[in-house]
């Protein structure tokens, strides 16, 4: 079992639409613990440092201008297996083909407008979460209710 971090993002849709609140606490819910959080206006250098490996896709500039079309919540969760926990709570990529009771299969219905973006491996949660935090602002605390969570 080993402990991860994984960086979530609540996309301008999803800030927009009023779900920071439903988005991370299905995350929260799920019982990986938060570790950072904090609103951030996108810009083009973040967009392409953030998705690196897409900035050669045909949908890039759509990704880039809706990333940075409106506030995004950032947020850190830890836990074990936090990267795939999270992702099996995001559900698919394209919200269509999105299991129901995932986040994306319940609130989403567009690829382009999917509510979420979380960490797809331990590395990338590590360098994900470097972007958008500062190490100081990464809180460890001790959670009362972490034996009730993780045996
Ligand atoms: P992920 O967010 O599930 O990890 P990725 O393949 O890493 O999916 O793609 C990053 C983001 O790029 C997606 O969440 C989505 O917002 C956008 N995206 C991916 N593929 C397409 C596409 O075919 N059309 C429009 N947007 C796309
Ligand atoms: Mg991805």
């Amino acid at each position: 079992m080993s402990v991860e971090r994984t960086l979530i993002l609540v996309k301008p849709d999803g800030v927009q639409r009023g779900l920071v609140g439903a988005v991370l606490g299905r995350i929260e819910q799920r019982g990986l613990k938060l570790v950072g959080l904090k609103m951030v206006q996108m810009d083009d250098a973040l967009a392409s440092r953030h998705y690196e490996a897409h900035v050669e896709k045909p949908f890039f500039e759509g990704l880039k201008a809706f990333m940075t079309s409106s506030p995004l919540v950032a947020a850190v969760f830890e836990g074990p297996n936090a990267v795939q926990a999270a992702r099996n709570v995001m559900g698919a990529t394209d919200p269509v083909e999105a299991a129901g009771g995932t986040i994306r299969g319940d609130l989403g219905l567009d690829i382009g407008r999917n509510l979420v973006h979380g960490s797809d491996s331990p590395e990338a949660g590590e360098r994900e979460t470097a972007i958008f935090f500062e190490p100081h602002e990464l809180i460890a605390w001790a959670r009362d209710s972490e034996r009730w969570i993780i045996e």
